[in-house]
């Protein structure tokens, strides 16, 4: 066997939509961002991911850049006593100190618009996080299987 498809065959058991990833910088620690793969004609997409802070300063998410969206942005998705699901789009999301953020299906989430390309199962896409005090973080978002909250057509 060559080394290239042992390297490849290593890296396609890694690869897989099950294998969580995580990035740390200073007290943030961002798990596992994912996006679950959209329909093959979705415009949008949304990604999720958790952002742990184990310092004791609060920060804050303010803005998401990626070359696979014409636009990224903060949305908070909301069910109302009419059962009638809304969403927000917010311009910061709090990181509060010795807690989490969590981005969620049903909850807040990084709104994909204009995706600039198709995704594939286990694909990694690459991210920025810019944080109020972290700074500007490089991420990347694993395209996971279907499923979560439909955004195809928003
Ligand atoms: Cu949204």
């Amino acid at each position: 066997m060559k080394t290239s498809l042992v390297i490849l065959t290593l890296f396609m058991a890694f690869a897989g939509p099950v294998f969580a990833h995580e990035t740390a910088v200073g007290d943030l620690q961002i798990i596992h961002a994912n996006i679950p793969k959209p329909g093959a004609t979705a415009r949008s997409a949304a990604g999720y991911m958790v952002i742990a802070n184990d310092g004791t300063e609060a920060d804050a998410l303010i803005a998401i850049e990626t070359p696979a969206a014409q636009k990224a942005m903060l949305h908070e998705s909301a069910t109302d006593a009419q059962g009638v699901a809304t969403m927000t789009h917010i311009d910061r999301l709090p990181i509060p100190a010795g807690d989490a953020a969590v981005l969620e299906p049903g909850g807040f989430h990084i709104m994909l618009m204009g995706l600039t390309g198709a995704f594939t199962e286990g694909q990694m896409v690459p991210a920025t996080l810019v944080f109020e005090k972290a700074g500007r973080v490089q991420i990347e978002f694993m395209i996971d299987p279907p499923g979560g909250a439909d955004h195809s057509n928003h």
